[in-house]
Order: structure tokens, then sequence, then C-alpha cells
């Protein structure tokens, strides 16, 4: 890993511009990464470019102020100009749609920063330390490595990217080395307080309208430890919040006493999105792998085709199957 690290930073040090992307419906750990290291290489005397292929959540617009990402009718143009191409926070080419066939084919100038434990061959230079709670801590590693200095927006991208993975460090991947970390970022100028209103405290109420839906309908079954949630397009409709504004509202399910396991089934056009999260026993990356998804132990997804009750049997099923395999909690 360490090997992985330096030849990572080698190629930072020798690029000219970089052009960083992350995965699709993208989040705070892939989009504070992608900024901040916009910012220090620019600092560094260095172009870069971040190109996004989904709108950027309304959470986190501040973390590009007036300069946000190429979206793809700018990516010939932005691709032309980068001799490095950084892909942060996936390692999937499903995850890439629109430019995984770009990255196929110039798969000698990518470099990929990742923390799942599954991948594919994306780049050809890949480090992927599942052992990491945030791309963001490895970035602040990498950082480290090469010399750059962290000013105070490059920490608060990077806190942002740690503290929306880690559920504001209270999930199972908070170890020393995340506080470690997060420590250097508020010596850096992080303010907590500040950095959890602007995340945490600036919904719209259209959001808590979506919310109170969702907690209205949420399912208990199987003895009390699979948590199964779900939103139709009409939620958001009559809510009218947007559908980015989804995220966290799995967690709601694990707020349940005895629940091990959660799921958050979203309708989408033609398919359906779905979120799985466990407390302690249920291996959830396991469970989306079985639907061509993938993930984290405990945090994972993927997306099932047809329409909403027929995957929401099929994944109470899978997941109820799940639970069984493992002791319960007490
Ligand atoms: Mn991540």
């Amino acid at each position: 890993l360490k090997a992985d690290l330096k030849a990572i930073a080698e190629r930072f040090r020798q690029a000219g511009s970089l052009l960083l992307l992350t995965h699709r419906n993208p989040d705070g750990d892939g989009l504070g990464c992608m900024t901040a290291l916009a910012r220090v290489a620019r600092a560094a005397g260095k172009g870069s470019d971040c190109f996004c292929t989904d709108e950027i959540p309304l959470r986190y617009r501040f973390l590009f102020g007036d300069d946000l990402p190429a979206g793809k009718e700018k990516f010939a143009r932005v691709l032309e100009r980068a001799d490095l191409i950084v892909v942060l926070d996936t390692c999937s080419f499903e995850q890439l749609p629109e430019v995984a066939g770009t990255l196929r084919r110039l798969k000698d100038r990518t470099v990929v920063l990742d923390h799942h434990a599954t991948g594919e061959e994306v780049g050809s230079l890949r480090w992927v330390d599942p052992t990491a709670a945030a791309v963001g801590v490895m970035v602040c590693e990498l950082l480290d490595e090469l010399n750059w200095p962290i000013d105070t927006t490059t920490a608060e991208a990077l806190a942002t990217a740690i503290v929306s993975d880690t559920g504001w460090l209270r999930f199972s991947n908070s170890s020393a080395r995340t506080f470690r970390t997060m420590a250097k970022l508020v010596a850096a100028g992080v303010k907590p307080d500040e950095l959890y209103a602007t995340l945490y405290q600036s919904d719209r109420l259209e959001r808590l309208k979506l919310q109170e839906r969702l907690l209205w309908r949420m399912r208990v079954v199987c003895d009390g430890r699979l948590a199964v949630m779900h939103l139709r397009k009409k939620d958001f409709v009559e809510s009218g919040a947007r559908q980015d504004e989804t995220e966290n509202l799995i967690n709601e399910g694990l707020r349940v006493g005895g629940v091990e396991v959660a799921a958050l089934l979203v309708e989408q056009k033609d398919n359906v999105r779905v979120s799985l999260r466990s407390r302690k026993l249920v291996d959830v990356s396991a469970i989306a792998r079985r639907f061509g998804g993938g993930g984290h132990v405990r945090a994972a997804g993927c997306r099932v085709a047809g329409d909403l009750d027929h995957a929401l049997e099929q994944v109470t099923s899978t997941c109820c199957e799940a639970v069984r395999q493992v002791e319960p909690a007490d």
C-alpha cells in the first residue's frame, strides 16, 4: 500500500494537467476529494478540471462555489487537456457510465484512488485501501507525501469527504486513523460546528416531507431485524423533493432497536435503486453483488430491473435470508 501511495504521488508530481472524476450519483467523499485535489493541483502550478456526469447534489454545491464540474457536453474539451485522469472513490466501470469507454482506451493515463473492496481493472495504477474510512483520508495522506499544503477550503472539502462516509465519525469505519486525519483538518481551519450546519442543518423542507413519507411506510419484518423502506416516483412529485435528496435516509432504518439490516428502494424511470446498510453482522455487499451491485460490508447498493413491487419482494426475501443466517445481535 505504501508502494501504491508513492507510485501515485510520483504520477501526480509528473502530471501537467489533471482530470478528476468520481462515480455516478456522486457523494461527499468523491466530490470532496475531487475539489480538494483540483485546488491543491492548481496551487502546485498544474492544470485541473473536474468532471461529473450527474448534477451535483445541493448539499455539496458549496464545495465548488461558482466553479462547478464540467458536464457531459464539455467532456471532450477537458479530456483533451489532461495528461493524468484521476478516478476517485470507485474502481468499477459500471459506476462510470458515459466515460467507461474512454477510460478503457486511456488506461495508461488513468489512476485510481479507491477504498471499495470490489473493483475492476480501471486505470494502469490503482491505490485501493479498503481499510480507509473514506478516500478523503487517502487524499490527505497523498498530500502529506507530496508535501502539498492544505488550506482551509481544501481542508473543509476533505473533512466533508470523511464525515459523509463515516456518518459524522460514528460508523464502524471511524478508526484512530480517521480521527487523526480529522484532527489535522481541524488544525488546518475546519470548524466542526460550521461544517455540520452547512452539511446537515441546511435541508429544504421538501426533503423532510419526503422523509415523512418514508418513515410512515417503513416496515420492520423478519422478526424485527430487517427494516424496509421505499419511495415511489409520486413521492418526489408530491413532496417536491429531488432524487438526490434521498442521501442518508437509509440510516433511519437502523434507528429502530434490533434492526440488523436496512433496505431503501427508490423507484426510477426503468429500474429500482437499492441502498443497503447493516449494523454489525450481515455483509450487505454480498447481497448487493447478487443483484449486480457492490460496495462495503456495512454499506452497499445495487439496481434491480423491473417495477418497484417486484423489487421490494426480491430484496426483502434476499435480505431476510441473509439476516437469518447470522445469530441474533444479543
Ligand atoms: Mn467513499
